[in-house]
C-alpha cells in the first residue's frame, strides 16, 4: 500500500460536516474518509476560510498600487449623497462595474480560448496535418459553412454541384480562426440570432468586432483613470460576453461536433460508483475534449485492454469531472464520477490511478490529495501547469495527440500495481440519459414526420409545457453542494417548466435522477409529465458542458423561428438560472444570456451589493434595452418562482395564459373522472 501522507495543514482546520456540506450521499460518504484520513478538502476550508466581506459587496479596488481601495457600504446605507470614493476618486459604480466587466474578460477569454484550440485543431485537420482527428459530422460542417461565408455548392456546366468537403473544411476553419482576431466588420454567428435581437444590438453598438478585442478592451478600459461610467462599461460587458456566447463558445461547440459527432441521446451511469476496484480508473478532468477524446480511443482500444489485463486488472474504467466529464459522456456515454466539488473526493477513493487534468475549474489542492495516494496527476496543458512535484506534466499536441493519449493511458496502467489497500468506492450511482442538442430536441419533440420545433412550441401554447428554464454552472462550497440545483430544477418541473441543462448542473442532475424519462412521473407537473411520457424524454435535457450554453442560444433561437411566441428570445416565456456559480465564467454567460434578451437568475450571492446603482442597471434597466435583466435569489425555492412568475408574465403578454388555465382544467377533469 502506497504509504499515507496527511495534507499539511489536516490538523489545524475546522472540520466540514459532511450533511451540512451535501445533500448527496456519496460525497458524504468521501469527506468523512477524508476526514478520517486527516486529509483536508474544500469542504474543510469552506468552514475555516469566511469570505472577505467587502469582496463580497464588489468594492474592492486593486487597480493601481495606490490602492487596494475597499468601499464598504455604511452602516445603515447610504443616507443622502454617495461620497465614497477610491484615491483616484473613483465611486462605488465604477469600481463594482470594473470588478463585474473583468469578470467577464476572464470568463470569456476561458470559454473562447477553448473555441480558439478546437478552431485551431481543426484548421490542422482541414489541412491534413493531424490523421488522428478526422470530420465525423459533415452535415453539420455544411450547416455552419453559410455562416462563414463559405459556399458549400459550385457551379459546374451551370449545373449547381456538392462542394467538395475538404475544401469547405478549409475555407470554415480559416474563418473560425480569424474570428478571433479579426480586423473587420462584426463576428459571423451574430446572424443566427432573431433579427429584432440583432437589431438590438447594433443600435446600442455592442455587436462584437473580433473575440479578442472585446476582452483586450474590457482590461483597458477597467485600468486605472480610464473608463469611468458603469453604463459604459457594462455596454462593453455585454460586447464581450456576446463574443463569447454568440462566438467563441459557439465556434468551439461546433467544430467539436464536426471533429467528434453531434451528441444524440445516449444512456450512462453517473456518480463516484462508476469507480471500479478491479479496473484501472482513469479520470479525466477540466474542459478541452481534444485530450480526452484521444483518451476515450486509446482507454477502449484492445491493445490498451489487454496491457491492463497484464497488469493485473479487469480493464480500464474511464470516467470524467467537470465539463470534460460532459464532453465524453454527451458523445461516448463515459460517465462523469462527480462535478466540480467532488474532484478531490475521487482520489480519496483510494482506486483512482490517474487523474489527467487539461484547463480551467481544477484545484491546485488536487496534488496534495494525490500526495496521499498512489495517484498520478498528469497535467496536459502548456498554459496550465501546477507547481507541485508530485504532478506529472505530459504536454499534449494534437498533431501526435494518439500517441500522446497511449502514452497517458500507459502510465495509468503502470500505476495500478501502485495501489494501496485502503480503497473505499462508494456504491452510489445512477442511470442517465444525457446528449440531447438542438438537432435531438427538434427531432424528439418534432418526431420524424414532422422534425422541428413546432410541436414543442404547441406545447407551449396549450400550456402543457408553461415554460423552458437554463439551468447551468458550477456547485459553490459556499453553498450546499447540489441542493441548490436539485431543489430548483425540481420545482421548475413540478411547476411544468422544461429544463434544459449544462456543466455541473447537468451532472448534478444526473446523479440526482433527473435525467431520465421516469423522472418525468416522479417530479413533473401533469402536462410536462405527459408530454415526456409521450415522446420519452426526460424533463431535464442535458445539453452538455460550458461552451455548450450556446447550444441553449440557438435552441431558444429555434422555437422563436418556429413561430406562436413572439418575434425574439425576450418573448419567449423562458428563463436563466446559476444556482451554484461560482466561476468568472458564469458571470460572461449570464451577461450573455441577459444581452440575448433572457431573465437570469443568480444563486447564492451576486457581488453588486455595494454599489446600490449599477447594481439597480443589472437587476431592472438592462431589460429595457435587451430585453433580459439579471436578478439573484440564494432560496432555490423562491429562486424557481421568480423564473415561473417571469415565465407567467410572458405567457400572458404573448395571450396564452387563458390556453393554459383551459388545459390545467381539462387535465385535472380528466384526473378526477380518472381516465387519465
Ligand atoms: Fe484606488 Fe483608484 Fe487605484 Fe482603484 S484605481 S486602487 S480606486 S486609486
Ligand atoms: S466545469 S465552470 S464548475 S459548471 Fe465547466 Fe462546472 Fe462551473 Fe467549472
Amino acid at each position: 500500500m502506497a504509504e499515507l501522507t496527511k495534507t499539511p495543514a489536516a490538523k489545524e482546520v475546522k472540520l466540514a460536516d459532511p450533511r451540512e456540506a451535501s445533500i448527496e450521499p456519496s460525497t458524504q460518504e468521501m469527506i468523512l474518509r477524508a476526514q478520517k484520513l486527516q486529509i483536508e478538502t474544500v469542504f474543510d476550508r469552506a468552514v475555516t476560510m469566511k469570505p472577505c466581506a467587502i469582496g463580497l459587496q464588489g468594492i474592492c479596488c486593486k487597480n493601481c498600487s495606490m490602492g487596494p481601495c475597499r468601499l464598504p457600504l455604511p452602516k445603515g446605507g447610504i443616507q443622502g449623497e454617495d461620497t465614497r470614493k477610491g484615491l483616484c476618486g473613483a465611486t462605488a459604480n465604477t469600481i463594482c462595474a470594473r470588478n463585474f466587466a473583468r469578470m467577464v474578460a476572464a470568463g470569456s477569454s476561458a470559454h473562447s480560448d477553448h473555441g480558439r484550440a478546437v478552431a485551431e485543431t481543426f484548421l490542422s485537420v482541414a489541412r491534413k496535418e493531424t490523421k488522428d482527428y478526422t470530420i465525423k459530422d459533415p452535415a453539420k460542417l455544411i450547416q455552419i459553412a453559410p455562416y462563414f461565408d463559405v459556399a458549400t455548392t459550385v457551379e459546374v456546366d451551370g449545373k449547381k454541384m456538392d462542394r467538395d468537403l475538404d475544401e469547405i473544411a478549409l475555407g470554415v476553419a480559416e474563418a473560425a480562426v480569424a474570428e478571433f482576431g479579426k480586423t473587420g466588420g462584426t463576428l459571423s454567428y451574430l446572424k443566427r440570432a432573431p433579427k429584432p435581437l440583432q437589431e438590438k444590438w447594433k443600435k446600442e453598438g455592442v455587436m462584437p468586432r473580433s473575440i479578442d478585442r472585446e476582452v483586450v478592451e474590457i482590461m483597458h478600459r477597467t485600468a486605472m483613470g480610464v473608463d469611468q461610467d458603469y453604463k459604459n462599461l457594462t455596454k462593453q460587458a455585454t460586447r464581450c460576453s456576446l463574443g463569447d456566447g454568440w462566438g467563441g463558445a459557439m465556434i468551439g461547440t461546433d467544430l467539436q461536433d464536426v471533429m467528434f459527432g453531434s451528441p444524440t441521446p445516449l444512456q450512462a451511469e453517473a456518480n463516484l460508483g462508476v469507480m471500479k476496484e478491479d479496473h484501472v480508473n482513469i479520470i479525466v478532468h477540466g474542459h478541452e475534449p481534444l485530450l480526452s477524446e484521444m483518451i476515450v480511443a486509446a482507454a477502449q482500444s484492445q491493445e490498451m485492454v489487454d496491457y491492463a489485463k497484464s497488469k493485473g486488472a479487469k480493464g480500464i474504467q474511464l470516467a470524467g469531472i467537470c465539463c470534460t466529464a460532459n464532453e465524453i459522456l454527451q458523445r461516448h456515454g463515459v460517465p462523469p464520477a462527480g462535478n466540480f466539488l467532488q474532484q478531490e473526493l475521487a482520489i480519496i477513493t483510494g482506486a483512482c490511478d490517474a487523474m489527467i487534468v487539461d484547463v480551467q475549474c481544477i484545484f491546485q489542492n488536487l496534488a496534495n490529495v494525490a500526495k496521499c495516494f498512489h495517484t498520478k496527476l498528469i497535467t496536459t496543458h502548456p498554459i496550465a501547469k501546477m507547481e507541485q512535484d508530485n504532478v506529472v506534466h505530459i504536454e499534449f499536441d494534437e498533431h501526435h495527440a494518439m500517441e500522446d493519449a497511449n502514452r497517458i493511458v500507459k502510465m495509468s496502467i503502470d500505476n495500478f500495481q501502485n495501489r494501496g489497500a485502503d480503497v473505499m468506492i462508494p456504491h452510489h450511482k445512477t442511470t442517465q440519459i444525457a446528449g440531447f442538442g438542438v438537432e435531438s430536441i427538434r427531432y424528439h419533440l418534432g418526431g420524424s414526420f414532422r422534425g422541428d420545433y413546432f410541436t414543442l412550441n404547441d406545447n407551449i401554447i396549450n400550456g402543457r409545457i408553461r415554460g423552458i428554464a437554463g439551468v447551468v454552472g458550477c456547485n459553490n462550497a459556499r453553498t450546499k453542494h447540489n441542493e441548490e440545483h436539485i431543489t430548483l430544477i425540481k420545482e421548475l418541473i413540478k411547476n411544468d417548466v422544461i429544463v434544459l441543462t449544462t456543466g455541473c448542473s447537468a451532472i448534478a442532475a444526473g446523479i440526482h435522477g433527473l435525467l431520465t424519462p421516469g423522472a418525468a412521473a416522479v417530479h413533473c407537473g401533469p402536462g410536462l409529465a405527459e408530454v415526456c411520457e409521450t415522446v420519452g424524454i426526460p424533463p431535464v435535457l442535458h445539453l452538455g458542458s460550458c461552451v455548450d450554453n450556446s447550444r441553449i442560444l440557438l435552441a431558444a433561437t429555434e422555437v422563436v423561428k418556429a413561430g406562436g411566441l413572439g418575434n425574439d428570445i425576450c418573448d419567449l416565456p423562458a428563463a436563466g438560472s446559476a444556482p451554484e456559480w461560482m466561476s468568472e465564467k458564469a458571470i460572461a454567460i449570464g451577461q450573455y444570456f441577459v444581452s440575448s434578451g433572457v431573465y437570469t437568475v443568480f444563486g447564492y450571492h451576486m457581488p453588486l451589493d455595494g454599489a446600490p446603482e449599477f447594481k439597480d442597471y443589472l437587476y431592472r434597466e438592462m431589460e429595457n434595452i435587451y430585453g433580459g435583466k439579471w436578478d439573484c435569489e440564494p432560496d432555490p425555492i423562491k429562486h424557481a418562482h421568480k423564473m415561473i412568475a417571469h415565465i407567467d408574465k410572458k405567457r400572458k403578454e404573448l395571450g396564452i395564459d387563458k390556453a393554459r388555465e383551459r388545459v390545467l382544467m381539462d387535465m385535472a377533469d380528466r384526473q378526477a373522472l380518472g381516465v387519465e
